[in-house]
């Protein structure tokens, strides 16, 4: 089992997404383990995006992430940070592939609605930034009719 940690970025809010973009998920077969809305400060988006630092896209990346609320979603299942990277879709939404969430809703690459972990490092990184202990483990009834425990 991989937990991921999803972002739905301000736009994505101002856009009325936050339900469309945990639908997705959901109807996937992905389990929702954590589930918050923030504002978060600059030190903590600093933490977050510190791989981005010399980028020159830094610090509007920055006052884009902290111009308002952003949702924070622990998403978890067998493969997950590589199964909701594949449903969220190329970083740039005017060229991302119809039918991921950025294809779908996005036509820019720094208004790009969500963010989810790379990786399984990146994951575990940020879900204790932007989560720490602060998930539940619970049963999805669902999850036997979606992961076949022989294959
Ligand atoms: P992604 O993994 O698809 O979210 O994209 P990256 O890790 O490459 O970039 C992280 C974020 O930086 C993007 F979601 C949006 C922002 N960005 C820009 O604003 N401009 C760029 O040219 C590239 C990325």
């Amino acid at each position: 089992m991989e937990t991921s940690l999803v972002l739905v970025k301000p736009d994505g809010v101002q856009r009325g997404r936050i339900g469309t973009i945990l639908s997705r998920f959901e109807a996937k077969g992905l389990q929702i383990v954590g589930l918050k809305m923030m504002k978060p400060s600059r030190e903590h988006l600093e933490k977050h995006y510190a791989v981005h630092k010399e980028r020159p896209f830094f610090e509007s990346l920055l006052a884009f992430m902290s111009s308002g609320p952003v949702v924070a979603i622990a998403v978890r299942g067998e493969g997950a940070i590589a199964v909701v990277r594949n449903l969220v879709g190329a970083t740039d939404g005017a060229a991302a592939a119809p039918g991921t969430i950025r294809g779908d809703y996005g036509m820019s690459k720094s208004f790009n609605l969500i963010h989810a972990s790379d990786g399984a490092d990146t994951a575990a990184f940020e879900m204790d930034l932007w989560f720490g202990d602060d998930t539940l483990d619970w049963d999805l009834d669902e999850l036997r009719w979606v992961n076949d425990p022989d294959a």
